[in-house]
């Protein structure tokens, strides 16, 4: 028994995020997917959770948080052994930028790439020129991650931390597109020294287990059952990628949504 719920889906990088941090620090939580995610139509305790209908969303007793960043916070002020954050303010401002990044400009695309495979927003030729657009770009972010490597075996210093868990969902995403990092890179044996961790690991098979849920999710949206989120740098990126008609066709037939208004 726990006090500890964690409202996740298993392939929400964000949620993963959550989800390694507490498995590093050894809390028992639990996890519940909200009824009807990424429809736009959940409900109960998880929308009260998460004005944004997003997952993750924590709830430790009375408490209730959402925003993956917030609630890594939160986990690191309330059970502080052993810290995610590295020790020195820079450090830790590097921690957290790389973070930023990951969660905004990263993200967008594999999120994109979700968009057109998984929920059939683009196809044939289309879904070809924003994959190889999406596989540029991954291309480019997967030099940046690079660099950042060059003379530390973890993207947060000498010990695997909160940089680290920001970035393997994210890269583990974009792997089960077909977009790994190079053979040999320092971001590809980076990444296999983070999968072999007991946290990552566990959290990575449980992300690979739903991925057959997802073969069904492109009817519901020809259907109009799912009305699935287009903010910020994830409608940027359809807009800037050549999937403006993607945003238009989705409008006409209502099966995207944007944050506002909360519910
Ligand atoms: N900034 C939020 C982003 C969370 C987010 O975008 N979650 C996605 C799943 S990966 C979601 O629930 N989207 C709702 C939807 O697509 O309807 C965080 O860091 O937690």
């Amino acid at each position: 028994m726990t006090d500890i719920t964690l409202y996740e889906h298993p392939l929400s990088p964000y949620a993963q995020k959550c989800k390694i941090s507490l498995r590093e620090k050894g809390i028992t939580f639990e996890t519940k997917m909200p009824d009807a995610v990424g429809t736009g139509l959940a409900g109960g305790e998880f929308r009260e959770a998460s004005p944004r209908i997003e997952v993750p969303a924590l709830i430790h007793g009375g408490v209730t948080i959402f925003d993956s960043t917030i609630i890594l916070e939160y986990i690191e002020e309330t059970w502080p052994t052993p810290p995610m954050l590295p020790e020195s303010p820079i450090a830790r401002a590097r921690a957290r930028m790389i973070e930023d990044i990951m969660d905004t400009h990263y993200e967008a695309i594999t999120w994109a790439l979700g968009e057109i495979h998984f929920f059939k927003r683009a196809t044939g030729a289309d879904a070809d020129r924003l994959t190889a657009a999406a596989g540029e770009q991954l291309a480019q972010a997967h030099a940046w991650l690079n660099r950042k490597l060059v003379d530390a075996q973890w993207f947060n210093g000498k010990h695997f931390g909160w940089a680290d868990l920001s970035v393997a969902p994210f890269i583990n995403g974009a792997a089960s597109f077909g977009f790994s990092p190079d053979k040999g890179s320092n971001l590809a044996t980076w990444l296999e020294r983070a999968n072999a961790r007991p946290s990552v690991a566990t959290t990575q098979e449980q992300a690979m287990a739903s991925l057959g849920d997802m073969a069904q999710v492109g009817d519901l949206i020809s259907s109009g059952v799912f009305k699935r989120q287009y903010r910020d740098h994830r409608l940027e990126w359809m807009v800037r990628s050549g999937g403006l008609n993607i945003v238009a066709e989705g409008i006409k037939s209502d099966t995207i949504r944007f944050v506002w208004p909360f519910s």
